[in-house]
């Protein structure tokens, strides 16, 4: 069995290269649930569905996020309630965008919730649904929620991930980052960790997808226990984030927005680094930082090429 831990657009872009070199079957991907947020009294598992919808080559390419070839009437029918809603109300809020197909997912997850279905079963339902042939887990049925810490205006606030990502474009410097929730809520995948022949942390920002999941009790342990069988890959090539905060939030919080930066953050949990070929001339001063470091293409454009990756991650601890 392989474990992978995941956050949403890198992660859901390896799985779709590991699902073409090793039988889905054997896979266990374990998601960041961090993120997660209720709009209209919808639960939202933005990595969750991210995941599902590209592999199940669903996704829109270009926003990375939600379904292609997607309608927007609810979102924009909302519109009519905005001048009728008191000022301390957040419903009609259009900030956070619900495709129209989109919602039908929102819809099945929150009503199965509310029928006493644990996330994990939900989540299985939905993957079954999409017609993934791994096993999606999130990594905790308890509510674990990512908070930013922020400077903005000359006054400190501390708000929720998506209005700092999506209603902010995080745009704005952040201070800190907190998973309140995390050391209570129970992990659902520690025996994965025991068990599998190779754990993968994807390419996914360090800090807030990778962060919620690390911050869940027993996790760092079993994976500094298993460290031998932990292997990464950077979501910082040449200085930068493919996508996504992670570089400038890095810089944010202390740390080097470089694959040394990220070796320095890992080494404790994990054997070995995967850094693309961009980053050659990095690789002795990942070594110094406690752990191997392969050298691969890490630029994920088709899944094909995703595909060797893959090979080279798999290779790489065992
Ligand atoms: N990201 C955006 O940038 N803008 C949106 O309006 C937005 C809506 C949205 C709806 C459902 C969903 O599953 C994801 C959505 N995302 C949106 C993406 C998402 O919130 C972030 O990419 C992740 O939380 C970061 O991993």
């Amino acid at each position: 069995m392989i474990t992978v831990l995941a956050g949403g657009v890198g992660a859901a872009r390896f799985l779709r290269g590991l699902v073409l070199e090793v039988d889905p079957t054997t896979i266990s991907v374990v998601v960041n649930t961090g993120d997660d947020t209720i709009m209209h009294g919808l639960n939202i598992s933005p990595d969750l569905d991210t995941v599902t919808y590209t592999v199940a080559d669903a996704i829109d390419p270009e926003r990375g996020w939600g379904l292609a070839n997607e309608s927007w009437r609810v979102m924009e029918s909302l519109a009519r309630y905005q001048d009728v809603k008191p000022d301390s109300s957040t419903a009609a809020g259009t900030w956070f965008n619900l495709g129209d197909r989109d919602l039908a997912t929102h819809l099945y997850r929150t009503a199965r919730i509310a029928e006493g279905a644990t996330l994990s079963t939900v989540t299985q339902e939905i993957a079954r649904a999409w017609g993934l042939a791994f096993n999606m887990m999130p990594m905790s049925d308890d509510q674990v929620a990512t908070k930013v810490d922020i400077f903005e205006n000359g006054v400190a606030s501390t708000i929720s991930f998506q209005e700092y990502f999506v209603q902010r474009r995080h745009g704005i410097p952040v201070t800190g980052v907190e998973f309140v929730g995390a050391t209570t809520a129970q992990p659902t995948f520690i025996n994965n960790l025991h068990t599998s022949e190779a754990i993968i942390i994807a390419p996914s920002n360090p800090i807030v997808s990778l962060g919620p999941i690390r911050a869940l009790s027993g996790v760092d342990a079993a994976l500094t226990f298993n460290r031998d069988r932990v292997v990464a890959i950077s979501p910082i090539v040449a200085g930068s984030a493919l996508k996504g905060p992670a570089d400038r939030m890095l810089v944010e919080l202390g740390h080097e927005a470089s694959v040394v930066g990220v070796a320095r953050i890992y080494a404790p949990i994990c054997s070995t680094l995967v850094i693309d070929q961009q980053d050659e001339a990095l690789q002795s001063a990942v070594e110094r930082e406690g752990m191997k470091c392969v050298v691969a293409d890490t630029i994920m454009r088709t899944p094909q090429i995703t595909q060797v990756l893959a090979r080279k991650v798999l290779q790489a601890v065992k």
